[in-house]
């Protein structure tokens, strides 16, 4: 059993979990901030067997696209969010994608 952590867009969070519901996949939703751009995004837990990984990551590819972001400079944790100039573009996945192994899955 993995759990797959896939940490996408927030725009791109409500179609991708659909898709995957809707092959059966469990999906839970988390909303999260990324600590580079200081933005929203989007965590998706997946608990699932080995062999779906593979369908997981095809999903998530077909609906999380990558965009060009803005960094602001002074949007770091430590600085606050004082947006007061233009940084660099950086490209934002897609989905960042990590497959933890699961030691014990259980409903009780
Ligand atoms: P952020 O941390 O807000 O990062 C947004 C984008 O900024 C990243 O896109 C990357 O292009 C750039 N970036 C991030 N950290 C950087 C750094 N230290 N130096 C230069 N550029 C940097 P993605 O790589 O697609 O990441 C999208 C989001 O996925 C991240 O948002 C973060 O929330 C998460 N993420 C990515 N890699 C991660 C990792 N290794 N561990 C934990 N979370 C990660």
């Amino acid at each position: 059993m993995k759990l797959v952590l896939a940490i996408v867009n927030n725009d791109d969070s409500a179609v991708a979990a659909t898709a995957l519901t809707q092959e059966g996949f469990f999906v839970t939703k988390l909303s999260t901030t990324g600590g580079f751009l200081m933005v929203g995004n989007t965590t998706l837990l997946i608990g699932t067997e080995d062999d779906n990984v593979a369908r997981i990551k095809e999903l998530l590819q077909k609906y999380c696209s990558t965009r060009k972001q803005i960094a602001m400079s002074t949007n770091s944790f430590g600085k606050g969010l004082h947006r007061d100039g233009l940084g660099d573009e950086v490209t934002v996945g897609g989905a960042t994608f990590f497959v933890l192994n699961v030691e014990e899955f259980d409903k009780l």
